[in-house]
């Protein structure tokens, strides 16, 4: 039975993993800040033997290490490594927004990853071999107005799983970033604030990636053979398309 260990697993893309890896056989750690949502899904999913739960902020460096640290032996050789748990706050331009969203975002979305990588990687090359699947976003590729910190901290991401894949050349670990686009999650209402007319619309009269998209294609990679490098997969819905690129004039 192979362990995975997913970030951010209490809504969205994070969760439909957890679901769909454990319909097929895999051992989870689930992560989140919501303690109440792990222990529903721990249960949804066979309980404690097949489920372990790790409740804490990514953001936070010794919780992450905590968390590492304290692994049951039975849990303790992670094959995957699932960097999902992000969040993107506000879109207000670059000069209005605010300075502690812009800070949550880098210390969630590259801190955080970057946290569970150092202290998982290891043990995936001690034994030869692993799996690290990166969640980035279309917006570290294709920049938006407000998207300014969360295109960048996405950006990040893909540079990021690039660069170790180089460092991790010749040990049997796997790297790859997978960049999806506008998906029907938890991630509006959160981005907004809880304003669920906002949220509501970014969906509103287009047919969105849902959760399990994701999920289906994290399986999927999961189940390609050892030998097969994935580096990168930015998937959109087909209603969703780059625009052309802006021109001001004046009036
Ligand atoms: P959701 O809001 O549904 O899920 C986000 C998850 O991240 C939650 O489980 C949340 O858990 C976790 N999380 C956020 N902050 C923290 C933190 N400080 N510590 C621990 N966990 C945290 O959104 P999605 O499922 O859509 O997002 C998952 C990933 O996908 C993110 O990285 C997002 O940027 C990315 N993404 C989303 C897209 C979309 O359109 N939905 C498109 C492209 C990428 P909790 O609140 O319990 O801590
Ligand atoms: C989420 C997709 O385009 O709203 O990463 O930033 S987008």
């Amino acid at each position: 039975m192979k362990t995975a260990l997913i970030t951010g697993a209490t809504s969205g893309f994070g969760e439909a993993c957890a679901r769909l890896l454990a319909a097929n056989d895999w051992r989870l750690i689930i992560t989140g800040r919501r303690q109440e949502r792990l222990d529903k899904l721990q249960q949804a999913l066979g309980g404690a033997d097949n489920v372990h739960i790790a409740c804490f902020d990514i953001s936070q460096r010794d919780a992450v290490e905590q968390a590492i640290v304290s692994l049951p032996a039975a849990f303790s050789e992670i094959d995957l490594l699932l960097n999902n748990a992000g969040l993107a706050l506000g879109l207000e331009p670059a000069d209005q927004t605010n300075l502690d969203d812009w800070e949550q975002m880098v210390d969630t979305n590259i801190k955080g990853l970057m946290y569970m990588t150092r202290l998982v990687l290891p043990s995936m090359r001690q034994r030869g071999i692993g799996y690290v699947i990166n969640i980035g976003s279309i917006a570290g590729n294709w920049p938006y107005p407000g998207g300014n910190v969360y295109c960048a901290s996405k950006a990040f991401v893909r540079q990021f799983s690039l660069a170790i894949r180089a460092d991790l050349l010749g040990t049997g670990i796997r790297v790859t970033n997978i960049e999806p686009g506008n998906a029907e999650t938890e991630f509006s209402m959160v981005r907004f604030k809880d304003d669920e007319q906002r949220a509501d619309k970014v969906y509103d009269k287009t047919t969105a990636l849902t959760a399990e998209d994701i999920a289906n294609t994290v399986l999927w990679l999961v189940n390609t053979p050892d030998h097969v490098n994935v580096t990168t997969m930015e998937i959109m819905p087909t209603e969703q398309a780059t625009g052309p690129l802006a021109i001001y004039r004046s009036s």
